[in-house]
This record gives structure tokens, C-alpha cells and sequence, in this order.
């Protein structure tokens, strides 16, 4: 066959042929960016709590057909920030952001506002002087939960005893509102004292060490702890087995309270190892969404949604932990 004659088949069925697939993969390719895509900076999976708001944030983009783009930043905020500027970059529809501390959001927040991308912050909230920074928060009051947990424990000690403190991450609201809440609770009950508060990142392992190093000093001091408070349920579940190990009861020798309310604590209560706590509701991805979906419309949203919470001790345990999906 001649050049010419290769030419031709060329241009008379080849081509039209090649234009044809290419059409049809562009419009597959619209067809796909139609679909909504939402950026989600994670803190990590520190917790049962985190994992089981993971779960619904994810599950819930799968049920409304949203693209999610799911990053993990290991409890660090300079990766958090990384994975922000990388949604900007791709052009998301919106950012949902848990943020792990309170502060240094400011410019990577202008960032996306000048992108024209709402941020919706979730189970966390930061530090900024201009809120317009953010579209709005979905939370729980952590103030009023440690208070609640506070008031529980006064009650249960006749407001007398020496108690320890396991904080959630330095810097972050719950572990900040937390401990604030915890402290207006005792404040009329003098006789209860705060001797020892160290953070456990919010970790099973991080409870475990940090009230391993609270016994053996008290060990040390010939002092009795007739309480530990923690920040969360995993971290009171690494201080029950530290309690356990160094031979004493947990739930009758030291009292335990914590936050969450995840399966595991009612398992706990079960048992006798946990006293009471205070749930924090996770599923947040239905309000997620739905906060996503309106912004999207131009509707106004409140700055603040609140999550309602409620307490459970041994008394509630039983009847709830058959409820209990996390
Ligand atoms: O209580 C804890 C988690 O930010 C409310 O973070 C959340 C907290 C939750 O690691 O278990």
C-alpha cells in the first residue's frame, strides 16, 4: 500500500474513529466532576470515638453519591494543614475539617475562603478572631459535659476525696473545655481535689502510663486516689488495666469517670471497672452534609449546632449497651 493510501484509510476511518472514543471519554469525564466532591481532614484514629465518626462521615458520603476525600493527619495539625491546601488545590466543593487544636488556623482558613471554599468544622472548634473563617461548627458542649461528669462524682464521694486527671490532647477544645467544665463542677465541693492532671493524647496506651506513673507516686507519697477523670473513655480504659495491675479495683477502690460513651465503656460499667460517662455523640456525618448541601444552595446556616449528650453509669449500662453501634 502506498503512503497515499495509508493516509487516506487514515483520515477517512481512523480518525473519526479516535474522535469518537475521545468524545465519549470527555463526556464520562463530565459526567463524573459532576459529582460533588468534599474534602475531610481527619485527626486520626486515636480513639474508638474518632473511628466511629470516621465511619459515619464516610458512610454517609457513600449514602448521598459525594466524592469524599478521606486524609488522615496522625494527630498532627501541620499535616491537616497540608491536606487543606491540597483540597484547595484540587478544587473541592467544600472542606469538612476536625481539627485537633484550637489554634493556628488563621491562614490556611483565608486560604480557602479566598478559593471560595466553605469549611465546615465538625466535633472540634478553633481559636479565630474572624468566624467568617468557617461556615459552622457541629458539636458537643465539652464544657457542660465535664461538668456533668463533675457533678456525678461529687455526688458519688459525699464531696470529699483526692482525684487525678487524664487529659486529652494539649490544645484541643474537648481536652481544654473539658477540664473547664470539670473544675466549675467540683468548685462547690471543697473537699474534692484535682492532685495530679497529666494529658494521654486521648490514647489507650497514653491512660495506661500516665495513671501508672499517678499510682506509683502515690505509692511513693503513701497518698490514696479515690478517683481518676478522664478526658475520654479509651484513656479510662488504659487506667483501668493500670489499676488492675497494680492490684487495686477499679470501680470500687478508685472511682472511674470518663466521656464518649463508646461501647467499650458500657462493656466497662458492665463489668464494674467503669463507674459512669458521659456520651459524646460521633455520628456526625447526616449534619455533616446536610451542612455541606446547604451552604452549596446558599443558605444560611447557624454558627453552632449542639450536639445533645446524656450520662450513663451502672445503673443505665445494661438497658443502653445493646443500642450501642460503636
Ligand atoms: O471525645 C475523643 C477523641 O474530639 C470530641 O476526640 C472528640 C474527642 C473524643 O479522641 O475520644
Amino acid at each position: 500500500m502506498s503512503r497515499f493510501w495509508i493516509r487516506r484509510t487514515f483520515i477517512a476511518f481512523i480518525a473519526p474513529l479516535l474522535a469518537a472514543l475521545g468524545a465519549a471519554q470527555e463526556s464520562g469525564g463530565a459526567k463524573s466532576t459532576r459529582k460533588l466532591t468534599v474534602g475531610f481532614s481527619q485527626i486520626g484514629a486515636e480513639s474508638a470515638w474518632r473511628t466511629a465518626e470516621t465511619e459515619s462521615i464516610r458512610g454517609e458520603a457513600v449514602k448521598r453519591g459525594v466524592h469524599l476525600r478521606f486524609t488522615d493527619a496522625q494527630q498532627k495539625q501541620e499535616n491537616q494543614i497540608k491536606a487543606i491546601r491540597t483540597f484547595i488545590a484540587q478544587k473541592v466543593s467544600a472542606i469538612i475539617l476536625a481539627p485537633v487544636v484550637e489554634t493556628g488556623w488563621e491562614p490556611v482558613l483565608k486560604e480557602a475562603k479566598a478559593a471560595h471554599i466553605p469549611v465546615i468544622l465538625v466535633d472540634r472548634g478553633v481559636s479565630v478572631a474572624d468566624d467568617s473563617l468557617y461556615v459552622t461548627l457541629i458539636a458537643s458542649d465539652f464544657v457542660a459535659e465535664g461538668k456533668l461528669a463533675a457533678e456525678w462524682l461529687a455526688k458519688k464521694l459525699n464531696g470529699k476525696g483526692n482525684l487525678v486527671e487524664l487529659q486529652g490532647t494539649v490544645g484541643s477544645a474537648p481536652a481544654i473545655d473539658r477540664k473547664k467544665g470539670f473544675e466549675q463542677g467540683i468548685a462547690a465541693s471543697p473537699g474534692l481535689k484535682i492532685g495530679r492532671s497529666e494529658s494521654g493524647d486521648f490514647t489507650r496506651a497514653g491512660g495506661k502510663q500516665v495513671m501508672e506513673a499517678f499510682l506509683k507516686a502515690a505509692k511513693g507519697e503513701g497518698t490514696k486516689i479515690d478517683a481518676v477523670y478522664a478526658h475520654n473513655d479509651d484513656m479510662a480504659l488504659g487506667a483501668i488495666q493500670a489499676i488492675q495491675e497494680a492490684g487495686l479495683k477499679p470501680g470500687s477502690d478508685i472511682i472511674v469517670v470518663s466521656i464518649d460513651a463508646v461501647k467499650g465503656a458500657f462493656e466497662a460499667m458492665v463489668a464494674g471497672t467503669l463507674n459512669c460517662t458521659v456520651e459524646c455523640n460521633p455520628l456526625l456525618g447526616p449534619a455533616a452534609f446536610d451542612a455541606v448541601e446547604k451552604v452549596l444552595a446558599g443558605a444560611a446556616l447557624p454558627k453552632k449546632t449542639v450536639v445533645q449528650d446524656q450520662l450513663f453509669d451502672q445503673s443505665t449500662a445494661k438497658a443502653a449497651i445493646g443500642s450501642r453501634k460503636y
